[in-house]
């Protein structure tokens, strides 16, 4: 992540929504495309707190980009999935069904929930079986989630041909709710053929080594399944936009034209406090909450950009690493504009791991597709934690390209990053591990013994092996 300069939030009114029709215009303009969030997930239960869902993944025909239709994996027939939307506190049954021609599962990344619900390779679900996922989400909880097939070695072909989708995990007390209008933002990118076909190339070809080595990137980047959609607002209000990367391997460092944004939450859900930032960088996996002010006269334009990251060894780095690219355009509606709602300065409290508390330290050395000089075995325990226990990893990234990585079932906190304290506490389930760094995290293994992976989230690392299991007995 980009060091975040924290600052009061006075300074956030004066400096941080100053510009947004001055800096912040864009000369791109295409063919207006308005913004649509994904449909969500219809709730069959007439119990209270209780979510009952169904969830079909199928192959399809269809439309990615406009003009060529391609064939495609689909949850419920949509690209992305539809989106799960909860409480905490719910009970949640999601009854799925794989008509796919391959096994999956249905991973909830992020989700603190039990480990036969965990969608991980440990329990696929053959080509027209069922399975039943089951959780409650616990207090606390509330944030940016995500699902996506997490299959024994073909995540990354799976994600790639169309299976993503959004969770989103309410607090009753959500201190940002009503006043300030949200956005779900799911970012990707996919690659295709002349023929319109998604590009999967072919094993031993030389596109393929690179997109084992790199991660498989692609050249079109998408917005809950648009190019370059429009977000109306009007001036004076203030969305929140939650944003899930949910690329196979593309590092967003996000930018609104020079505009700042207010960084209100990571991964597991709100800080403490808002944080103004210029720019934020979201490894793919990652999630972030931003506040975002329109200001400006009707028409006003502003384009959410993703600048140049270097996350590349040298070797693969693709040509056009350095091009700016737009994701979505922000105009300033003609409807009268509306007061500014204030920010609250406290958004909830987020417990703090005690240092001290850690029982065990390890560390996790992650090289090219190994971690630990190993490739994953599901017959191997890497590590054994007992339940409840407090641990302190170091992950080193020991070689010259990022590696982000995950872990399943627990939010952790960030100590540090290359010997940098974190400047404030959030949970996470991702850390990204930048070329030759170092990141400490802490974590309680609390609740759900089981066995849980942790991983690089570069979808081709991680189905080449740059994985590891952790087992909580
Ligand atoms: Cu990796």
């Amino acid at each position: 992540m980009v060091p975040s300069r924290a600052v009061g939030l006075a300074a956030v009114f004066l400096i941080a929504f100053a510009g947004l029709s001055s800096g912040g215009t864009s000369s791109t303009d295409t063919s207006e495309r308005a913004f649509s969030s994904p449909r969500v997930m219809r709730n069959v239960s007439r119990e209270p707190r209780t979510v009952e869902v169904s969830l079909v993944a199928d192959d399809q025909k269809l439309s990615l980009q406009p003009g060529s239709t391609a064939d495609v994996f689909a949850y419920n027939g949509s690209v992305p999935g539809p989106t799960l939307e909860v409480y905490e506190g719910d009970r949640v049954t999601v009854n799925f069904e794989n008509r796919l021609p391959v096994a999956t599962t249905v991973h909830w990344h992020g989700l603190h929930i039990p480990f036969d619900s965990d969608g991980s390779p440990f329990h696929p679900v053959e080509p027209g079986e069922k399975r039943t996922y089951s959780f409650t989400l616990r207090p606390g909880s509330a944030g940016t989630y995500w699902y996506h097939p997490h299959p024994n070695h073909s995540t990354g072909y799976q994600v790639a041909k169309g299976l993503y989708g959004g969770i989103i995990v309410r607090a009753p007390d959500d201190p940002l709710t009503k006043r300030f209008p949200e956005k779900l933002i799911i970012l990707s990118d996919n690659r295709f053929a002349a023929d319109g076909s998604i590009d999967l190339p072919d094993m031993g070809s030389h596109k393929r080594h690179v997109d084992e080595e790199n991660g498989r990137e692609g050249n079109v980047l998408f917005v809950n399944g648009s190019v370059l959609p429009t977000i109306s607002i009007r001036d004076g209000d203030v969305q929140r936009w939650r944003i899930v990367n949910a690329s196979a391997s593309r590092v967003y460092r996000l930018a609104l034209g020079g505009t700042k944004m207010v960084h209100v939450g990571n991964d597991g859900g709100l800080f403490e406090k808002p944080v103004e930032v210029s720019e934020l960088t979201i490894a793919n996996g990652e999630r972030i909450e931003v506040l975002v002010r329109g200001t400006g006269a009707a028409g006003a334009r502003t384009t959410l950009q993703a600048l140049p990251y270097d996350r590349y060894i040298n070797q693969t780095r693709p040509k056009d690493w350095n091009t700016s690219r737009d994701l979505l355009a922000l105009v300033t509606s003609s409807a009268p504009p509306v007061k500014s709602p204030v920010i609250p300065t406290r958004l909830r409290v987020v417990p703090v791991i005690d240092t001290i508390d850690a029982s065990v330290r390890r560390v996790v050395t992650l090289s090219q597709g190994l971690i630990n000089g190993k490739p994953m075995d599901m017959s191997r325990i890497d590590f054994t934690a007992n339940l409840d226990a407090t641990e302190i990893w170091e992950i080193e990234n020991i070689v010259g390209m990022d590696h982000p990585f995950h872990m399943h079932g627990f939010q952790f906190q960030v100590i540090d990053r290359n010997g940098v304290p974190e400047p404030f506490r959030s949970w996470k389930d991702m850390v990204n591990v930048p070329k030759h760094q170092t990141a400490r995290i802490i974590v309680r293994f609390a609740n759900y013994p089981g066995k849980w992976m942790f991983h690089c989230h570069i979808l081709d690392h991680e189905d080449h092996g740059m994985m590891g299991i952790l087992e909580v007995k």
